[in-house]
């Protein structure tokens, strides 16, 4: 796809007329030069995959891979990511879990418009927190997903953490059936129970994969469900493990136990104690193999459990003054649907208002 830089400077500046003024400067294409910065450009694209061993996944990518690149920077300074939409479908960019201002958040109609195809936009903005983070649309939110536009925003601590050696696991399960091909992203009976989920378990892309981890180290294992309706029941059977963060938020450090139930869009940071050389520990979802994680030789001496993650700078919340808000979170009993909102199902309700 061809574009001039006019053409799109040309939309940008439409926006604004709009009306969507009021959230501040929006746009940066100038480079401050007192910062540091993190840059990417990030394209999403379609992308073929081979999902099903000989055939062929039309999915969708960032930066030509699905799940998407990984996307690094540390706390405190700033992540700059050139969006540019390739995609035959407008979307926006929703960085999960991360404190940011609401005009980087991609929230279509509300904080930006819908990235148009063709079009691009400036996300920047300051990492406050260290974790393991992720980014997906927020627009047609169940198809695009499932399309495969996921992928992990890892902040690392301002200072070394203590953790020499780290992985992170994309958890993401395929709507495919055995030859490859997409089913339904969301079937409305399905959704109004647990969710559509998909079938086909991948990590890092791939169904059941082995990974290789050196043996005698404590390995971070920074572990992502990328998925919109699936609650893994982790767990790793016979091994050393402690959580370390959920959410991306530092805990005291605990151990991993019998299993760990991580539900959409959750994160888990584990510390892995890996076995001797040639040891190979199961990483399951309840009964089923997600991934084979092997221990390799590795020469360094043997590691020990590193300290606790430092706390993010969260202020505490004042809850002497806090107000009360009443949410009923609740199911219509029937797939109902609205002619008003061109036929959306409305059975999923809060205070009785889908
Ligand atoms: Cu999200």
């Amino acid at each position: 796809m061809s574009f001039t830089r006019r053409q799109i400077l040309t939309g940008l500046a439409g926006l604004g007329v709009v009306g969507l003024a009021g959230s501040g400067a929006r746009y940066w294409l100038g480079r401050p030069a007192d910062i540091t910065t993190h840059d990417y450009e990030l394209i999403a694209a379609p992308l073929d995959v081979e999902l099903v061993p000989g055939h062929v996944t039309p999915a969708w990518a960032y930066g030509g891979q699905a799940p998407g690149l990984e996307l690094r920077g540390r706390q405190g300074d700033w992540l700059r990511v050139r969006f540019i939409n390739n995609l035959p479908e407008p979307t926006t960019i929703h960085w999960h879990g991360i404190r940011l201002p609401l005009e980087m958040d991609g929230v279509p109609y509300v904080s930006q418009l819908p990235v148009l195809p063709g079009e691009l936009f400036d996300y920047r903005f300051q990492l406050h927190d260290a974790g393991s983070f992720w980014y997906h649309p927020h627009t047609s939110s169940a198809a695009q997903l499932g399309r495969g536009l996921v992928g992990p925003l890892i902040v690392e601590e301002r200072e070394p953490s203590g953790f020499r050696h780290e992985r992170t696991l994309n958890l993401k399960s395929w709507h495919v059936d055995k030859r490859g091909a997409f089913t339904e992203f969301s079937v409305p009976r399905e959704a109004a129970r647990g969710g559509t989920p998909g079938v086909l378990s991948t990590v890092n892309g791939t169904h059941a994969p082995t990974l290789d981890l050196p043996a005698g180290q404590v390995v971070r294992l920074r572990l992502l469900n990328l998925d919109n309706t699936l609650t893994y029941r982790l767990n790793l059977p016979d091994s050393e493990a402690r959580i370390y963060a959920l959410d991306g938020h530092p805990i005291a450090p605990m151990p991993l136990g019998k299993e760990y139930w991580l539900g959409p869009g959750m994160r888990i940071d584990l510390a892995l104690k890996v076995p001797e050389a040639g040891t190979e520990l199961s990483l399951r979802n309840g009964p089923l193999r997600l991934a084979t994680l092997r221990s390799v030789a590795h020469d360094d001496v043997a590691g020990d459990w590193p300290p606790a993650l430092p706390a993010n700078p969260v202020a505490e919340p004042d809850l002497q003054r806090a107000e009360t808000l009443r949410f009923n979170f609740e199911w219509a009993g029937t797939l109902s649907t609205d002619a008003a909102q061109g036929g959306a199902y409305t059975f999923w309700q809060i205070n009785g208002e889908a």
